[in-house]
């Protein structure tokens, strides 16, 4: 289902709720790496985080290796950053 992508002060808004992200450089992501004590915190996040995308019906783009998790958040239906990735951010800041 289409969604509205953020405008830029939407985008500043965000960026300024978490200071953990970073907004790539095409401006239609943020990103963030976490770090964990070792594979089992790092996986069990990420059991968490899919139980919230399962729902929510939104997806994180990530990537894995041990205690790493390097994520990406953006709306594939809005072509860039919506509130969806604002829900889901605030929903990882809210576990992490
Ligand atoms: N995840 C993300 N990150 N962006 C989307 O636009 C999206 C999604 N769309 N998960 C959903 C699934 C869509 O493909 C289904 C059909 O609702």
């Amino acid at each position: 289902m289409p969604i509205a992508e953020l405008n830029e002060a939407d985008r500043a808004a965000l960026l300024a709720e978490f200071p953990g992200w970073t907004l790539r450089e095409d401006g239609k992501a943020i990103t963030r790496t976490f770090t964990f004590a070792d594979f089992n915190e790092a996986f069990g996040f990420m059991a968490r985080v899919a139980l919230y995308a399962d729902k929510a019906d939104h997806h994180p783009e990530w990537f894995n290796v041990y205690n790493r998790v390097e994520m990406t958040l953006t709306t594939h239906d809005a072509g860039g950053l919506s509130a969806r990735d604002a829900a889901m951010a605030r929903f990882i800041e809210g576990i992490v």
